[in-house]
């Protein structure tokens, strides 16, 4: 009986592979792209130049004061500039007659001779979006029909600096962005003042000194104060936000508690308070806000449990716990945890996980829990060096890296495995059909 071998061998080995590629078409099923959530940075929606005219009929009609000033500001005008879309989207023109005029206008990259004339800006009092990126010329002076006019306001990377009174006159504004530009004030109350219609708010990497606000633009859905030196605590009023979809203070030195309230904002999606010196426990009133996706509250001093309700937000994709004081027993499963896309909680020496519930092999960068509850003490040989109080942290039997990681990394070795079987099992493959091939024809 020399047959029945050959034949079991191909059996097992169809077996093996079908299996093989079962685990990995589990794993390209997986990950599903949360959707996008960036704000359309909307000047006063553009209107589309008629089409309905033959092209003969409209030649250049940008007003001839406005293609002075742009000529002015070093912007070709060769070309129309109405024609859409302009090169880097830098004009865009309203439909106006007998002269159009810029309603949008995105100055980047200036050379460094660039001179915002008083005049020029003058006659560019129809525009409704300004933005400069990468203009290092000097600060201006505005004229102020062109500050009401305008919506939207943009600085990144330029006008050297700009001051918290020089910026408080756009009170029409519903986008103001200032990033990578020192801002001069004594508090975002004198820029926010008198800025009603604000939704989106963005002065990070401005070295904003001061307090938050009591009295925020009510219709705000956007703040972005990430990277400066604000200090002091969130004022309660913040949490009358209603609209409010994203809001991003990490990178500060604001400290107290996160007051109970937060769980008034209602829209919150993605919201990070990190690295700041945030004390107390995490507001079980979160629990309220269905629509979380991104929630970073790494590096304060966060204390108390980890409360389970994060566990019930749908929507969650991003966890990060990271180095706070928080104690107590992980309250999460790993179908939870595998179901995010980030989930960090190391650097939180009391913090523990149930082994009956949790495996080393995730790699939380925690220890498991003794059955009170209680983290297992590192075994003596760690114990001893004790230089750091962060190293309990470290502890996850089989040597974790330093704390936390993304949990995608896990499955980087496994899919080398995966690669590696596949092609062995391959080649054996080959090898026995070859064989009983030869075998069968001879
Ligand atoms: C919100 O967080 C999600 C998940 O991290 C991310 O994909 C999305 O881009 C974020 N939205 C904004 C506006 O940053
Ligand atoms: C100009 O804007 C349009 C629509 O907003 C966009 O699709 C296009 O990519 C932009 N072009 C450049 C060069 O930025
Ligand atoms: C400005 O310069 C940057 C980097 O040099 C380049 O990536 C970008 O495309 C430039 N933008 C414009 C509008 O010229
Ligand atoms: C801007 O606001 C001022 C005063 O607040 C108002 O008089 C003016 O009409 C507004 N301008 C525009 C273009 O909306
Ligand atoms: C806030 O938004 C609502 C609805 O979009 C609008 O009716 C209201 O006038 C806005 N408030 C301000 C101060 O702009
Ligand atoms: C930031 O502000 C501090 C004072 O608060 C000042 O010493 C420092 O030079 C500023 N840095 C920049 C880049 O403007
Ligand atoms: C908040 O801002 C920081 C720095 O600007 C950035 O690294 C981080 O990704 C932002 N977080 C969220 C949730 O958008
Ligand atoms: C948590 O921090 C708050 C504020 O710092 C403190 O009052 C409280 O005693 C701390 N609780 C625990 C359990 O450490
Ligand atoms: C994991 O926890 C979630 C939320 O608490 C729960 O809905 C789910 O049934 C649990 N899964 C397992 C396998 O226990
Ligand atoms: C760990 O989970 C098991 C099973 O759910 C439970 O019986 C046990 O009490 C838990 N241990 C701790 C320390 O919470
Ligand atoms: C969770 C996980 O490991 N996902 C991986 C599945 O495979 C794709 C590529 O096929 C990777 O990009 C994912 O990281």
């Amino acid at each position: 009986m020399k047959r029945p071998t050959p034949l079991f061998f191909l059996l097992i080995l169809l077996f093996l592979l079908s299996t093989t590629s079962a685990a990995t078409t589990k794993n390209a099923t997986k990950p599903a792209t949360p959707p996008t959530l960036s704000p359309t940075p909307s000047p006063t929606s553009s209107p589309t130049p008629p089409t309905t005219e033959t092209p003969s009929s409209s030649p250049s009609t940008l007003d001839p004061k406005q293609i002075e000033a742009l000529q002015s500001l070093n912007i070709p005008t060769t070309r129309d500039p109405c024609i859409q879309p302009s090169p880097h989207n830098a004009t865009i023109c309203d439909s106006s007659k007998p002269f159009r005029h810029l309603i949008s206008l995105h100055l980047s990259n200036c050379s460094a001779d660039l001179f915002l004339s008083f005049t020029a800006l003058k006659s560019l009092s129809s525009l409704h979006s300004l933005s400069f990126t990468n203009c290092h010329t000097s600060p201006i002076r505005f004229p102020s029909d062109l500050s009401l006019s305008l919506t939207s306001f943009s600085c990144i990377r330029s006008l050297r600096r700009l001051s918290g009174v020089w910026l408080s006159r756009f009170v029409n504004l519903t986008d103001l962005t200032v990033s990578y530009t020192p801002v001069i004030t004594s508090g975002l109350y004198v820029i926010l003042g008198n800025m009603h219609k604000l939704k989106t708010l963005t002065i990070s990497h401005a070295n904003l000194t001061g307090y938050l606000p009591r009295h925020v633009p009510l219709n705000l859905t956007h703040i972005d104060l990430s990277d400066n030196k604000l200090k002091g605590k969130i004022p309660t009023s913040h949490t009358l936000l209603q609209d409010l979809e994203f809001l991003n203070l990490s990178s500060n030195a604001l400290n107290g508690e996160i007051p109970t309230e937060f769980g008034d904002l209602i829209s919150l999606k993605n919201v990070s308070l990190a690295s700041n010196s945030f004390s107390g426990s995490i507001p079980d009133t979160m629990s309220a806000i269905p629509g979380l996706v991104h929630v970073d509250l790494s590096n304060n001093q966060l204390n108390g449990t980890v409360p389970r309700f994060f566990s019930e937000l749908r929507r969650l994709k991003v966890l990060n716990l990271e180095n706070n004081e928080l104690h107590g027993v992980l309250p999460f499963n790993a179908s939870f945890i595998k179901r995010l896309a980030v989930f960090k909680v190391g650097g939180n020496g009391n913090l523990c996980y149930n082994h009956s519930l949790l495996s080393s092999k995730m790699k939380l960068g925690i220890a498991p829990c003794d059955k009170h509850g209680l983290p297992i003490s590192p075994p003596p040989s760690k114990e001893s060096s004790g230089d750091s109080e962060s190293d309990s942290s470290d502890y996850d039997g089989d040597g974790a890296d330093d704390g936390s990681e993304k949990k995608e990394h896990h499955h980087g070795p496994n899919k080398v495995v995966l690669g590696f079987a596949i092609g062995l099992s391959s080649i054996v493959f080959l090898i026995v059909f070859l064989v009983l091939l030869s075998k069968w024809c001879g």
